[in-house]
């Protein structure tokens, strides 16, 4: 296994003052083992592109997966669909990400089509293409700045093009989101991180990680052109969804 594959421990000594979190090369070497540990259905939401695709992409047509890191939406599709089922674009605006994910996709799938450019969701002029995964990556946006993310990605959109939006949520109601968050620190300790850890990377997260309500997410996309979107999964405070493009 690569560097890719170390383990976790960014927040594991206390630090004076925490740093705001970024995607550097330390977080590039435990990214695998991080986002698996800290995120809820991860692995079940990659299992489910493929699926997708596979019943809503035209044969052959052309695939973002915005905020790629290190290239697992590309992997989990690569694993389904055969070759010239799809052409795919990963982007990310970590150098350190882009590189990485750039170097597995090319020696995991050779025979695929497969690019990932460094670069801004928000500035990028967007292909057409039939699919665009925003897995976790919206969220890192300010607030203000997702209408006219989630714009650009219906304009880019097909006829009959999908989009699959997975964030971290925020239940409206207090209580609510007072278990879910308490519950899922419970996932992260079960998971084997420490009280420090979690409290840490939390302090880190804030004001960078700001999560939208699942009604929030639903009337942007509606906003956006979308005349369809389903929440297809929850977990915790975790969800995906898919919005649909008219054809
Ligand atoms: C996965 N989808 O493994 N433009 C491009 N990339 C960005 C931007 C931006 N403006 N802002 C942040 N990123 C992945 C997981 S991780 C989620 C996505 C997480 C990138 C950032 O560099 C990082 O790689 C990614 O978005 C978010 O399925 O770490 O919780």
């Amino acid at each position: 296994m690569s560097d890719a594959s170390y383990r976790d421990a960014i927040f594991s000594t206390p630090l004076d003052r925490v740093a705001q979190f970024s995607f550097d090369e330390r977080v590039v070497a435990c990214f695998p083992d991080m986002i698996r540990r800290s995120v809820p259905g991860y692995g079940q939401i990659l299992g489910m592109l493929g699926l997708i695709a596979a019943r809503h992409l035209r044969h052959g047509a052309h695939v973002y997966d915005l905020g790629c890191s290190l290239g697992a939406g590309g992997l989990a599709l690569a694993g389904t669909l055969p070759p010239d089922a799809f052409r795919y674009t990963g982007v990310d605006l970590s150098p350190a990400m882009a590189v990485q994910a750039r170097q597995t996709l090319a020696t995991e799938c050779p025979a695929h089509d497969m690019e990932v450019i460094e670069g801004d969701i928000r500035e990028i002029d967007y292909r057409s293409s039939g699919m665009v995964v925003l897995n976790f990556t919206l969220q890192f946006l300010a607030p203000a700045e997702r209408d006219a993310v989630i714009g650009k990605l219906f304009q880019a959109l097909e006829p009959g093009g999908v989009l699959i939006l997975s964030e971290k949520i925020v239940a409206e109601d207090e209580a609510e989101n007072a278990w879910l968050v308490e519950r899922y620190h419970d996932f992260k300790r079960a998971n084997g991180y420490s009280e420090l850890e979690i409290s840490q990377k939390r302090t880190a997260l804030e004001n960078v990680l700001v999560p939208d309500t699942l009604a929030g997410h639903h009337e942007r996309l509606a906003r956006a052109g979308f005349s369809r979107a389903h929440t297809w999964f929850q977990f915790l405070n975790f969800a995906s969804l898919i919005a649909f493009k008219d054809a």
